[in-house]
């Protein structure tokens, strides 16, 4: 096998996560293993999923938990919500978005990160969705929001939520990923968690009206007019150049719903921009104005920030496009495996230019791989989750995995990532990420050379 640069858990003091959020994961991922070992207790690595079977039935024998009636069984439960918005169960509190103390200045310029270690599926729940401001939240009250159409159009409009909410609407799932997520690891900082590495990714089924279709009722000059800016209404000034080739395409959305209901303040309410597989900064949130111009603003979010330094000391602009990446969600730093024997690896994967095509999975750093089954529905510029089995000989492993998408795109390791961007960049970082599961059960990042 070849060596493992593991590096324990440490990042720089200002930027490693408190001690007791680590250990909340560990517990947490704990407490559902003890449930499983309770049951399932010496469930032996050749049997699988047979012999937890077999075990289940053995271990259930004697167990106050399914002998005895609890007392749910026996009482009166809860009312019924009369105007209530309902709650996760209070056994779910861990399950939260975290901040990451010291990598932002202030609060309103920061980032929450989402759990994606405690996470099912593909979609985020909406109190669960990563956060990006720049300059805070607003709570816009929509009765006075308005959309601005303007620039190389025929008739300047404005319109109100009624009259977009009017106009025929299309519902699509879509991930969203900050271009800097997992940007950390470009400076080899390993960040203790998934929840640190990755969680700057969300996906929802948003609903809203194609772009073009306003910018058809405009009668905008789709010749001369080769871009759009979108434009926000909070006090960032946060402005995008979006190319028209994508609005026409009718994937780019003015978008007022999330996940069946009006989108949360925090991601844009009452209206935000989808650039389906571009980056999260190109998603405008409390979208205010769209400009139809005939060449790229040169904004300060595209001409200072959100640019790739390169190793020869120029920038790359308007990478916009989150190419293909994954990663392995469960096992995941901070989580402890209590026991040799079967275990789901899972993990999710997603491309900016489509669909996934597939996904390998490597439990010895890298050395042989097996073919992930892919969770249907897998959909383009979505989020499709993956899973393996796996039988855990209780020896050191590392985890990763890699995902090809349908141009045929492999996601890289970091030598070859590296060999062409350097380390100096801040953004599109979708190497191939690697779990150490240590003999103790105790699952850490390394970057595996
Ligand atoms: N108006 C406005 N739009 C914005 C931002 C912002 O600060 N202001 N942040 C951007 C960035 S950098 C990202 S990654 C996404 C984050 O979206 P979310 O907070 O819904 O996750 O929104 C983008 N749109
Ligand atoms: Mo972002």
């Amino acid at each position: 096998m070849e060596s493992i640069r593991g590096r324990l858990c440490k990042a720089p003091e200002n930027f490693l996560a408190p001690v007791d959020i680590v250990q909340v994961g560990a517990q947490a991922r704990q407490g559902r293993r003890d449930f499983i070992r309770g049951a399932f207790a010496a469930a032996v690595a050749a049997g699988g999923a047979a012999s937890v079977h077999a075990q289940a039935k053995v271990q259930g024998a004697g167990d106050p938990a399914i002998l005895e009636l609890p007392a749910h069984t026996k009482g009166l439960g809860q009312a019924v919500a009369t105007d209530g918005y309902g709650l996760p169960s209070k056994h779910e509190k861990n399950v939260q978005r975290r901040i990451s103390p010291g990598l932002t200045q202030t609060r309103q310029s920061s980032v929450s990160f989402a759990p994606l270690q405690s996470l099912f599926g593909i979609v985020t729940p909406s109190g669960l969705h990563f956060e990006r401001h720049h300059q805070g939240w607003w709570d816009i009250d929509p009765t006075q929001h308005r959309l601005m159409v303007n620039g190389l159009v025929k008739t300047p409009m404005v319109f109100t939520m009624d009259d977009l909410m009017r106009l025929p609407s299309v519902s699509r799932f879509h991930f969203i990923e900050c271009g800097a997520n997992t940007g950390m690891e470009w400076g080899n900082v390993a960040v203790p968690t998934v929840q640190y590495t990755h969680g700057m990714l969300s996906c929802s089924e948003f609903t809203g009206v194609p772009l073009i279709e306003l910018l058809n009722l405009a009668g905008a000059d789709l010749s001369q007019g080769q871009f759009a800016l979108a434009e926000g209404g909070d006090g960032s000034s946060m402005t995008r150049t979006i190319p028209m080739s994508l609005i026409r395409s009718g994937e780019v959305l003015v978008a007022y719903g999330q996940n069946g209901e009006m989108l949360r303040p925090e991601n844009g309410y009452p209206l935000r921009l989808v650039v389906p597989g571009v980056q999260g900064v190109s998603w405008v949130k409390w979208l205010r104005r769209i400009e139809v111009g005939d060449k790229p603003w040169g904004t300060k979010d595209e001409a200072v920030h959100y640019v790739d330094l390169m190793p020869d000391g120029s920038h790359r602009q308007y990478t916009s496009i989150q190419e293909c990446k994954s990663v392995v969600t469960s096992p995941s730093g901070g989580q402890v495996l209590l026991d040799k024997g079967f275990h789901t690896i899972t993990g999710l994967a997603w491309s900016g230019r489509g669909k996934v095509k597939r996904v390998d999975v490597s439990t010895d750093g890298g050395r042989n791989w097996r073919m992930a089954r892919l969770e249907s529905p897998v959909m383009s510029k979505c989020l499709t989750r993956f899973n393996l089995p796996w039988s855990w000989d209780g020896k050191p492993a590392v985890i990763q995995s890699r995902a090809v998408d349908e141009t045929g795109f492999v996601q890289p390791t970091y030598a070859q990532l590296r060999a062409v961007r350097g380390t100096r960049s801040i953004y599109h970082n979708n190497s191939i990420q690697s779990w150490l599961v240590q003999a103790s059960g105790e699952v850490m990042n390394v970057q595996h050379v």
